[in-house]
């Protein structure tokens, strides 16, 4: 039957404890219609009526203001030029607690620390009780923390969420999880326990002296109609837990032994209600389970598990050995040479961190059947070390457990080179091991959002999953972090205090610039406008904040070569703090001191970047009908590219400085007059070859140098480069058995020698060349969502055939490929309510309409 599928609110499925005022809903159109031409939405009581419209995505809700805890079922019809559907399956929402008088509860914290725990990171069990007289027909928790809670009735773990309440930037967002503990209610007295950990509190600086703290709401609707409503509060108890401490860098220590002890009185607490709001994100989840691949006794007391994955999460054990013993897991990343877990590559950076790192303890009770797994930390691992069980495991005693943000997986890719479908499935593995919650830089070291990191990869993880509330969950925080002069903090949620800068002061280009850039790739892959709304003053005092600084300060450098001041100068942001291309393979940072860090002039880099945020915030402004900001915007970038032009291209056409990396950005970013074009790519092919064949970027460059490369004429060297498989390449990676991208293109050295984190997404960006050249899904500026896309693959590498899948807002797009001596065959999939250009490597195009194609063309493989 022709109907609407996919039924969406916001960016998930049923939203549970919504507290948006008027969520927006999408659907995708009947298979075989082209293109809708009406719709009529049905949301509780509201009927739009039949609304000549094509739009389908993100379509708000207009019936009479929404009350708090009201469930809206809805459905929906559409015209299309197939004729009219039926109404959709519904689907519905459910609101949460939007008012501060909804909230009976009181915030509530335990002593500091608990009675008898001398631990810097000690946990709590918090408890109450709600007496329930009559049956129930439904029941919700509201729950959200300072710390990390997990919640427990009647002894029934609530739920399925991880690490909750998730890390916001808590002054301005706590996010409240909603649970549906219809099940779990029973007549009479009702036990309520959470255990509070520090979780994301105690590991960052900015809020380790935050008291932990808890708010949680019961409402039982019962048969006859009346609401019971249930809230912590002063009568309720804190006594310490199983979960001795906890922290999400040193790990968690658990005496399962330990009895409930008597408790103290809390205290209650005065709590902004505005804060408190549901994520727009999906929650951390326990996703996968893994086998272990081996277990390997190291020594007399030292087991190593090996996991074949490098994951974020934890294990669960399930043989504890007798009464009283003490187990003590490690978790790590790699071995050392004697194939023990080392973890001396991740630590070290922050003397606050010092102690045991990623490491479960665990005291049992030698119970039967008896398991432990942590639930208040998570860590980035391949290995565990186990000590202290008397007895061997096996590989069953042993269970990988994979935590990460429950995101939809959206793309995929394979091809006929094994090594290249391995180097996809590391990115894929690596993203993974870091969205918990908030993007992080890597599951160990640091586990912080750092901006530069997610600006370089939030397009490639939308051809993957789907980031959209993931990523504008982000984007709020990131707001919320920022300075009054338009500073965007190094990583979002900021855990440092403002004080911690005074070495590496905050605002650098590239990493800042994920205040533009990222909401411009949440509203191309999703067409979610309202992102660029939100953002818009965010983004606008980024782009002031750089053009500002740019116009009154000069380096130092410049500022003695050049007295008197050129006209193009105003426009070139060449002061304050950069990271600049960062980590180009052989730029060794270790000897530099922090003041000659400081002293770099990153010019080029931050120019530039002014150059593509003041662009694409032109861009941004048009597509919000603000035209007197997209012409400001435009002036300003165009000014910002001459003065570019005037500073950084030397008079034979070389850029200052003569790295891969300035050519790549001078070309991805359109820095360039037409006419220099080709000379700049020539010169990035000749610094390629003179490195014998190797990259030579850094963080910010790696992402473009293919597509670059593709875009002018060198498919084959960006194939060349992709294949490359001595160091620095990614498939060098691959062959040393890296199962994630690592952050140094040397993370696991010739030697076998573990250097940094080896589970960086940055390098992984490489594979949205996979999507958008190889398979030849690219979207377009013009048309957000895939509303219009080109499929145009670009074969080469020897490659012979290749297929990605992406399931986009409006449905699922697929791109098939596979040569065949002198033949190429493509198939193709254009998802109802879109259009698509398909270009052959023949170079010849048609036009192709929703539904599947086949298309046959002559092919020559490229000569090398
Ligand atoms: C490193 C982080 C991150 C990078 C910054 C500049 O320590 O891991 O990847 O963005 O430094």
């Amino acid at each position: 039957m022709m109907v609407p599928t996919q039924l969406r609110v916001e960016h998930v499925e049923h939203p549970l404890g919504l507290t948006v005022a008027t969520p927006r809903l999408s659907w995708r159109l009947p298979s075989g219609a082209n293109r809708q031409t009406a719709y009529r939405l049905r949301a509780g009581g509201w009927d739009s009526g039949r609304v000549a419209s094509d739009q389908s995505l993100l379509v708000p809700y207009a019936g009479r203001p929404l009350r708090s805890g009201e469930r809206l079922d809805w459905t929906v019809k559409v015209w299309t030029d197939a004729g009219e559907s039926a109404w959709a399956e519904p689907a519905w929402w459910e609101m949460g607690l939007l008012a501060a008088d909804d909230w009976v509860a009181q915030w509530i914290e335990p002593p500091q620390p608990p009675a008898g725990s001398t631990s810097p990171h000690p946990a709590h069990l918090v408890s109450g009780v709600a007496r329930v007289d009559r049956s129930c027909e439904r029941a919700r928790l509201h729950v959200t923390a300072h710390g990390i809670y997990e919640f427990f009735i009647n002894g029934e773990r609530v739920g399925d969420a991880e690490l909750t309440p998730g890390f916001t930037s808590y002054e301005s967002t706590l996010q409240v999880q909603t649970f549906d503990v219809t099940d779990l209610i029973v007549v009479g007295q009702n036990k309520l326990d959470a255990v509070l950990s520090g979780g994301w509190v105690k590991w960052t600086r900015r809020y380790r002296h935050v008291p932990l703290g808890l708010l949680a709401q019961l409402h039982v609707l019962q048969t006859d109609g009346s609401l019971a409503r249930f809230g912590t509060g002063p009568d309720w108890i804190a006594a310490a837990s199983v979960v001795r401490t906890a922290d999400l860098w040193h790990g968690q220590v658990v005496d399962l032994r330990a009895e409930r002890g008597t408790g103290d009185p809390v205290r209650t607490r005065d709590f902004d209600p505005k804060r408190l709001r549901s994520s727009p994100a999906p929650p951390v989840r326990r996703i996968e389970e893994l086998r272990a691949v081996s277990v390997t006794r190291v020594s007399a007391t030292r087991q190593v598990i090996d996991l074949g994955q490098n994951v974020n999460g934890w294990i669960r054990l399930s043989k504890l050995g007798p009464e009283g013993t003490t187990l003590t897991v490690t978790y790590g990343e790699a071995l050392d040479h004697d194939g023990d877990v080392t973890v001396d590559h991740v630590t070290g950076l922050d003397p606050e961190h010092s102690g045991s790192f990623q490491t479960d303890k665990v005291t049992t009770t030698g119970r039967p059947g008896a398991t432990f797994e942590p639930r208040h930390t998570t860590h980035g691992f391949r290995y565990a070390r186990v000590e202290g069980h008397p007895e061997d495991f096996d590989v069953d005693d042993v269970t990988g457990v994979v935590v990460h943000t429950d995101l939809r997986r959206t793309g995929w890719f394979e091809c006929s080179d094994d090594r290249v479908n391995k180097l996809h499935e590391a990115a894929v593995w690596s993203f993974r091991g870091n969205a918990c919650d908030i993007p992080t830089d890597c599951p160990t070291r640091e586990r912080a959002g750092w901006s530069g990191d997610w600006q370089i990869f939030v397009s490639t993880a939308a051809f993957l999953y789907d980031v959209a509330g993931f990523s504008v969950k982000w984007l709020r925080d990131l707001a919320a972090d920022q300075r009054p002069d338009g500073v965007v903090s190094h990583c979002v949620p900021n855990p440092e205090p403002d004080s911690f800068y005074a070495d590496f002061p905050p605002g650098s280009a590239g990493w800042g610039d994920a205040a533009v850039i990222v909401p411009w790739e949440v509203y191309r892959a999703y067409g979610d406008l309202e992102v660029l709304e939100q953002q818009w003053p965010s983004m606008t005092s980024w782009v002031d904040y750089a053009a500002r600084t740019a116009r009154e300060h000069r380096h130092l450098l410049r500022k003695a070569a050049r007295p008197a001041s050129a006209p193009h100068e105003p426009f070139l942001w060449d002061t304050g703090f950069h990271w600049g291309e960062w980590l180009e393979p052989g730029a060794d940072m270790s000897g530099a001191t922090i003041a000659e860090l400081r002293a770099r002039d990153h010019g080029t880099i931050a120019t530039a970047y002014l150059y593509h945020s003041a662009r694409l915030l032109a861009q941004v402004a048009a597509a919000l009908d603000r035209a007197t900001d997209a012409g400001r915007y435009s002036d300003l970038a165009e000014s910002v590219r001459l003065a570019w032009q005037t500073e950084f291209i030397r008079e034979d056409g070389t850029i200052e400085p003569d790295t891969q990396a300035s050519y790549v950005r001078a070309l991805a970013f359109d820095l360039l007059p037409p006419e220099f074009r080709p000379g700049a790519t020539e010169r990035l092919v000749d610094l390629i070859r003179k490195a014998d064949n190797h990259l030579g970027t850094g963080f910010l460059a790696t992402p473009y140098l293919l597509p670059v490369l593709a875009d002018n004429g060198h498919l084959d060297v960006a194939y060349e480069l992709l294949f490359q498989d001595t160091e620095p390449s990614w498939l060098a990676m691959i062959d040393r058995g890296a199962t994630t991208i690592w952050e140094q293109w040397n993370g696991i050295d010739k030697t076998g020698t573990p250097n940094a984190s080896l589970n960086h997404y940055s390098k992984g960006a490489v594979v949205s060349f996979l999507h958008r050249y190889t398979a030849g899904i690219r979207m377009l500026d013009s048309a957000p969502a895939y509303r219009r896309f080109m499929i145009e693959p670009r074969p080469g590498g020897g490659i012979t055939s290749a297929q990605a899948t992406h399931d986009s807002p409006y449905g699922r797009i697929r791109s098939s490929w596979r040569v065949d001596g002198e033949r190429f065959s493509l198939d193709v999939t254009v998802p109802p309510g879109t259009t698509a250009e398909v270009r052959l490597p023949d170079g010849r195009t048609f036009e192709a309409r929703p539904g599947h194609h086949r298309t046959r063309s002559p092919f020559h493989a490229p000569a090398w």
